[in-house]
């Protein structure tokens, strides 16, 4: 499972052009994709309602590819639409997290799995639901159970519709 982030820029064109950009690689395949979350910004003092609002959503994949080859396909993607690391946490045009791979459990100085913060994270678990009503959290447990105790507010995003056309 991947989630992907926004709260700068287009956050839903940017979000759409990373899934499209992400199945084009050699090895990943996305095979189903949850509804975008309009979720208020958490940072590392907490919820800071100033900050731009981020979209969510979460991608369920396919891949042949070993995880830090898959870490690298997403680091790529994440250059591609203009993340530039600077503020831990800070506000980001676009954010890709491997969440879970298959429930393996992995740690090293560049990827943790399962990601170590999305058992207490409404942003990912709600839109994971969407995607596997039976999900579990390797380590957790189900997701259903882990959405119900998230503290942090999401709500469905309904796109504003396209200017112009046929009236
Ligand atoms: N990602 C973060 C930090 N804070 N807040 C929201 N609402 N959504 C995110 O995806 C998010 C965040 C670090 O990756
Ligand atoms: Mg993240
Ligand atoms: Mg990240």
């Amino acid at each position: 499972m991947l989630a992907f982030g926004s709260n700068q820029g287009d956050r839903a064109a940017t979000i759409r052009a990373a899934l499209e950009a992400l199945d084009a690689v050699p090895g990943i395949r996305i095979e189903a994709v949850s509804a975008l979350y309009e979720t208020p910004a958490l940072k590392l003092t907490g919820v800071d309602h100033d900050a731009p609002a981020y979209l969510n959503a979460v991608a369920r994949i396919h891949t042949a590819l070993p995880p830090h080859a898959l870490l690298d396909a997403v680091n790529e993607v994440e250059n591609e639409f203009g993340r530039v690391r600077e503020e831990r946490w800070g506000d980001r045009t676009l954010d890709i997290d491997i969440v879970d791979l298959d429930g393996r459990e992995s740690s090293d100085d560049r990827l943790t799995l399962p990601h170590p913060r999305a058992a207490e994270r409404a942003f990912v678990l709600v839109p994971w639901l969407d995607v596997d009503q039976d999900a579990v959290l390797t380590g957790h447990g189900p997701v259903a159970a882990l959405a119900a105790r998230a503290t942090d507010t999401v709500t469905l995003y309904v796109e504003p519709p396209a200017q112009g056309g046929a009236s």
